[in-house]
């Protein structure tokens, strides 16, 4: 078989940092494949305006398969001022890179997994009745609808004429009629019936392949009922396919709550675009943080792998680096098993596990100590420390 050309966009913040560890413990394990830098992030729409430049797009249309850091968030009235002199003025506006390449290639199934790594001093502690103290396994696989949702970007403030008279006619809108229109901001909840049914059916395929017994829904359809019921609904035909597989239907609210007391009893989850955000790092928190939580977006046939955390700047400037690069690194577990290379996946995974369980090399997150990075890095090992740790045990 031909090499494979895999695209790494590091971004920003400490996405430049983690890239090359995931792509080090890539050569360790003996993938074999071309790698090609592509352009993204704050840096470059600072010098070009524009954050995802098309050459970007382009490379990415051409070998399909990427690795992806961090990208900044940055609000719309810092960035301007930060713009290339030669560019300010002319109406640029910084946008997320990562929700536009999202939507630029329809990747609409993000799938986040979340499962317990044996000894990691940060798993979730349970404390059941009197003094018992229980540490639970989580093994839970986040599917998030990716494109629609409150992130489709269609929102105003002070919004068009047509689109107030839309809203103030609207027989809920009566008790805000009296909000002038520029002191208005709105965000539309867009779901559609058709990639709705694709996440609920993603979901529920998932659960059958890997034998998982339900597949619960977190919205909030009692209340938001043309998004979150129409999810619902879907679900309830969609999960009549899948004979031996519950639908369980839960509240974000009341399931960001059940997932501390009772998180063993979920398998795999869906939900919309917000609502999944939100649960994945609910999950995330009771395997580690962020420091462990990768993901996957997918859509036809392109798919882009990053870990869920962002750029973090605050720790990217360290002249030896200290963030943990297991999130980046299982992200790129996620790779090699859409590419089919499960004997790399599983000795990796078991490579990560047996360093969390080993507990002799621990980034500072992993310290459990309060305080800023630089009270508690004494001790900790750096991100590349980390990365020869889960290599020598490959
Ligand atoms: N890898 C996910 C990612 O980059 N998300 C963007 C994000 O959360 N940005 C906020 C930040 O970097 O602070």
């Amino acid at each position: 078989m031909s090499k494979r050309t895999i695209v790494l966009m590091p971004g920003d913040g400490i996405g430049k940092i983690v890239l090359p560890e995931a792509v080090r413990v890539l050569d360790a394990i003996g993938f074999e494949a071309d790698y090609v830098n592509a352009d993204i992030g704050w840096e470059f729409w600072c010098k070009e305006g524009n954050a995802l430049p098309q050459r970007t797009l382009d490379i990415l249309e051409q070998h399909k398969i990427a690795l992806f850091g961090a990208i900044t968030s940055k609000p719309k009235a810092d960035s301007v001022k930060e713009l290339a002199p030669a560019l300010q003025g002319k109406g640029y506006t910084y946008y997320s890179p990562i929700v536009g390449l999202r939507q630029h290639f329809n990747l609409d199934l993000c799938i986040r997994p979340c499962k317990t790594f044996k000894g990691n001093p940060l798993n979730f502690i349970r404390r059941g009745p009197g003094s018992i103290i229980e540490e639970p396994e989580v093994d839970v696989v986040i599917f998030r609808q990716n494109t629609e949702g409150l992130y489709c970007g269609v929102e105003w403030t002070n919004p068009p004429d047509d689109v107030y008279k839309a809203l103030n006619t609207h027989p809920k809108m009566k008790n805000f009629a009296w909000c002038p229109k520029e002191e208005l901001g709105v965000s539309t909840r867009i779901f559609t019936k058709k990639y709705t049914t694709r996440i609920v059916r993603a979901a529920f395929e998932h659960a059958k392949k890997f034998g998982y017994k339900s597949v619960t829904l977190c919205e909030k359809p009692n209340v938001i009922r043309e998004t979150s019921g129409m999810m619902l609904a879907i679900a309830k035909e969609v999960a009549k396919e899948y004979g031996g597989i519950a639908l369980w239907n839960t509240n974000i609210d009341a399931q960001m709550m059940w997932l501390t007391k009772n998180p063993e009893d979920y398998g795999v989850i869906v939900a919309g675009n917000m609502f999944g955000d939100i649960v994945s790092d609910g999950f995330a928190g009771l395997v580690g943080g962020l420091g462990f939580a990768c993901s996957a977006n997918i859509g036809g046939d392109i798919a882009i792998f990053e870990p869920t955390h962002g750029s973090a700047p605050k720790y990217a400037d360290y002249a030896t680096p200290i963030i943990n690069p297991i999130a980046m690194i299982l992200s790129a577990c996620m790779m090699l098993d859409h590419l089919g290379e499960v004997d790399k996946v599983t000795q990796i995974r078991n490579a990560v596990a047996k360093v969390i369980e080993e507990g002799n090399v621990r980034t500072y997150d992993m310290l459990k100590l309060k305080g800023s990075p630089d009270v508690v890095k004494q001790g900790a090992a750096s991100t590349t420390e980390m990365t020869d740790a889960i290599i020598a045990q490959l």
